[in-house]
């Protein structure tokens, strides 16, 4: 198996002006003819060489002359014609079989209507073609269809002619004026319901806006298109971007690989990540459409406009557009808990990636299947690294290299590199030392001491860097890390800000060092009282900090930090901290026993009438089972499983009447509506009612839980009762996912939910119910969401149930993995991660993990993408 190399980048031989495509769609046979008008790239003569994958290969004609089977070379992955001319045009038939194909890549059918994924080597599955980025043509696409059966006929661009045939067949004809790469392509045919509406972009264009879903699903579609005009609207004032075409149209498919996808004009959508109701969809489902909807729309300038040279670079749009997806998110809702939701996830997932064995730079420089880095590090770690810069250069300084990359670059395909020269050039910094964020993977460990001197008045800070070598990179340089600090006074005021050397009088609360050595001390003067430093605040980097917090600092810090970030983050150690001492505890024979001043000082947080309800919520939100077993030299999940549920009983029993108090003022709320204020107080709502869940021999308590699931007229509040249920063996949990199952029979996305809060459960024998589960007429092995929602739920998201004594959670993801791969690889290889997490268990577990990595790697017929992951994790 081969890698496919970033310093191996050569450009094209041959580039493609024009593609001119006709579908003859059939669901067995679809016939594709390919009309190319191609020219030489370079001086020396060269063959032509185009990708192709599982394409039935017809006829081959240049300018008009059909070619003998001698004049050109075809392979497994490829049709070679050497001696091509300097120009010439391309006819290209081939054949497809859309109906078995369940990779999803390519064209194929979701519930009978045909859909398009493209990126990143899915053009390939289409027609022979050189699918890469940098090859950026024109597109016209005619798509003839039954019109019985697929009565909308979608591509890229305008309608710009269409028609019927006496045979029942119709045909539409797209054109799209902007070059782009094939990864962009996108074509749909379908029996599809629309809901429409219309955005005037501030210079006045007027954009038809349609989002297309099955029948029955018209109802759910509002609130992804108001997020979709909320997106178009804000960056045209964030960032002065606007719409190009006047057509943007969103299909919603069942069966997708991915989330969403932003092919030029015609996004195409995960129906999860579309479709909402407020009996369908919980707030978190209603926040994570808006993000996607957004996310993809603003892909139109980073991403399509200008889009990547080469796969190496995909965080150049990825990256950027998760930073302005995030910021988008910010603006509509309450910017700290958004920066607390997303450094969660980024330690969730990015950290552990990159402390493990597929560790990789957000450039990486070597991939055997591209597909295997949409990675957590490409994305989230890409957006920090944007978000890093942003802080360096300031808002406006930003915005002036955001607008030189698109001057200097439109309708470009280009590098990380030129994105930063870009922000060099517009503000004049120098940013070689940072371009490292770039091209060295691993989480920086940033150790912080200080002193305080009383008679000279002085804060020296003590910063300390180092990261832990990666698979192929043992010798690691200092980063240049932008820390943001601040020094709280005892009565919680900021205090001023001066580094020693300063001139001025200039005062300032609040500064981001530029922390670039190894070691590196900072000395404030004129500091008139014993600060508690603040650090890293709002994130700044994306870093493992490690302090001397006494708990007294901490339990500070929790109450008095103006930065939101900064608060929750101290909670989130404090209680880390003594969860680890008391599975210490544990382990050496002792009992786990719950320090209740942990309790005292969220008490102080609940008393605070000023916090926001969403911020508090975040606040009463306990550090994850991973994230405390993370801290741990070798894991034990179960251990901190059961640490963390008597911390958390811990806590509801010595809160009992707060919790009691904040649940019923929070069920007085005004009626439902999924904006933001009221998805925060049903936030805070469910987390007092998640703590009164746990009190032991409290009939009442259950009550609660259980008349909220049969009250409940939204799906939040449903879905938080059934998943404590789901935690609480006994008749009432069976009863409540009895009932859920009869209500939702009917709706594919909700049962998602029903499998997964099984999956995630914590009850003894989870794994048992999810074996049951697979025979359960609603799961499939075709649909990616459904994988997701069970086994991957259960291997990745219940730590104490898939690490389980005896090795069965290891045993059934590798069976499932190896079932996956002959079905759909990319899946395969997404839900295979946890498993190469074996470095970090004792050594039983460690031998149980690697015997099932082997068993897959043992496979006959392993696809690429299963093979790099799990030869990777075993090595
Ligand atoms: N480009 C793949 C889906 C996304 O990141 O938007
Ligand atoms: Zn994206």
């Amino acid at each position: 198996v081969k890698a496919t190399k970033l310093e191996d980048y050569v450009s094209p031989a041959f580039l493609v002006d024009h593609v001119d495509l006709t579908f003859f769609l059939k669901p067995e046979a679809t016939k594709v003819h390919s009309k190319l008008k191609i020219r030489q790239n370079s001086d020396c003569k060269q063959s032509l060489f185009l990708d192709g994958d599982a394409l039935r290969l017809d006829t081959v004609v240049i300018d008009g002359r059909v070619l003998g089977q001698d004049e050109y070379e075809c392979g497994e992955f490829s049709l070679s014609i050497p001696d091509f001319p300097s120009e010439a045009i391309l006819e290209i038939v081939t054949f497809i079989d859309p109906v078995h194909n369940t990779k999803l890549e390519g064209l194929y059918l979701s519930s009978g209507n045909f859909c398009t994924q493209c990126e990143a080597e899915g053009f390939r599955r289409i027609t022979y073609y050189p699918d890469r980025p940098d090859v950026m043509a024109t597109y016209t696409v005619t798509v003839h269809a039954d019109q019985d059966s697929y009565p909308v006929l979608l591509s890229n661009g305008n309608l710009i002619d269409q028609g019927v045939e006496e045979d029942g067949s119709h045909w539409a004809k797209w054109d799209d004026p902007f070059p782009k790469p094939s990864y962009l392509f996108a074509l749909v045919a379908g029996d599809l319901a629309c809901c429409e509406d219309s955005f005037k972009t501030r210079s006045g264009q007027d954009v038809t806006l349609k989002i297309f879903v099955e029948h029955g699903n018209e109802d759910k579609c509002a609130y992804a298109m108001d997020s979709l005009i909320r997106s178009m609207k804000w960056d045209e004032e964030r960032f002065g971007l606007e719409y190009d075409l006047d057509i943007f149209n969103i299909v919603a498919v069942s069966d997708f690989n991915m989330g969403a996808m932003e092919n030029k004009s015609l996004n195409i959508f995960n129906s999860k990540c579309i479709l909402a109701s407020p009996d369908t969809a919980t707030d978190f489902e209603f926040e994570r459409i808006e993000a996607i909807v957004a996310h993809e729309y603003f892909h139109n300038w980073t991403g399509n406009r200008v889009t990547c040279r080469d796969w190496f670079q995909l965080s150049l749009k990825e990256g950027l557009t998760v930073y302005r997806d995030q910021e988008f998110s910010a603006d509509m809702r309450s910017a700290p808990v958004k920066r607390i939701q997303d450094v969660r996830t980024l330690r969730a997932r990015q950290f552990p990636e990159d402390a493990g064995p597929l560790s990789h730079p957000i450039r990486p420089e070597s991939y055997i299947e591209i597909n295997n880095f949409y990675t957590s590090t490409v994305y989230e770690k890409g957006g920090e690294v944007i978000r890093m810069m942003a802080e360096l250069l300031g808002k406006d300084g930003f915005r002036k290299g955001l607008d030189l990359y698109f001057e200097r670059h439109d309708n470009q395909a280009v590098t990380c590199d030129d994105f930063v020269a870009a922000m060099e050039d517009a503000n004049g910094a120098n940013l070689k030392h940072f371009r490292l964020w770039y091209s060295q993977a691993g989480t920086p460990e940033v150790e912080a001491n200080w002193s305080y001197d009383a008679q000279e008045k002085t804060f020296t800070l003590t910063l300390d860097q180092f990261t832990a070598p990666t698979p192929g990179q043992d010798v690691k340089q200092p980063l240049l890390i932008p820390f943001t600090v601040g020094l709280i006074g005892q009565n919680g005021a900021a205090l001023p800000l001066k580094l020693e050397g300063e001139n001025g009088d200039k005062q300032t609360t609040k500064r981001t060092l530029q922390f670039d050595q190894d070691h590196q001390i900072f000395t404030f003067v004129d500091v008139n009282e014993l600060p508690v430093p603040s650090l890293n605040r709002n994130f700044s980097a994306p870093i493992k900090l490690s302090t001397k917090y006494t708990t007294g600092d901490l339990a500070f810090l929790m109450g008095h930090d103006k930065d939101a970030f900064s608060r929750w983050d101290a909670a989130q150690t404090y209680a880390s901290r003594l969860m680890l001492k008391m599975v210490k505890s544990v382990q050496e024979g002792g009992v786990a026993e719950f320090d209740s001043q942990y309790a005292d000082i969220l008490a102080i947080n609940i008393a605070d009438k000023s916090l926001d309800p969403a911020f508090l919520a975040q606040m009463l939100g306990l550090p994850s089972i991973d994230y405390v077993t993370e801290q741990m030299e070798v894991a034990d999940f179960a251990a901190v499983e059961k640490v963390r549920s008597v911390f958390k009983a811990g806590i509801a029993k010595a809160l009992y009447g707060q919790f009691k108090e904040l649940y019923l003022a929070g069920k007085e709320a005004a009626a439902y509506s999924p904006d933001s204020d009221s998805a925060g107080r049903r936030a805070l709502c469910n987390t007092a009612l998640g703590y009164l869940s746990v009190i032991e021999n409290d009939p009442a308590c259950l009550k609660l839980v259980v008349d909220q699931f049969e009250a409940a007229d939204n799906m939040t509040d449903r879905m938080a009762a059934l998943s404590l249920l789901a935690d609480i063996p006994g008749e009432e949990r069976e009863k409540a996912l009895k009932a859920f199952e009869s209500r939702y029979a009917d709706n594919t996305l909700v049962m998602d939910k029903w499998f997964a809060v099984q999956a995630t459960s914590t009850i003894s024998n989870a794994l048992e119910e999810v074996k049951k589960l697979l025979t359960h007429s609603a799961f499939s092995y075709k649909n990616p969401n459904k994988v997701r929602a069970l086994i991957g739920a259960f291997s990745g998201a219940n730590p104490a149930r898939f690490h389980a004594e005896g090795g069965e959670g290891y045993r059934f993801l590798a069976d499932s993995i190896i079932h996956l791969n002959g079905i759909n690889p990319q899946v395969a290889s997404k839900i295979l991660a946890p498993l190469g997490s074996w470095r970090r268990m004792n050594a039983t577990h460690q031998k149980m993990m690697k015997a099932e990595l082997q068993r897959i790697l043992d496979t006959e017929d392993l696809s690429n993408d299963v093979y790099e992951i799990a030869s990777k994790s075993l090595v």
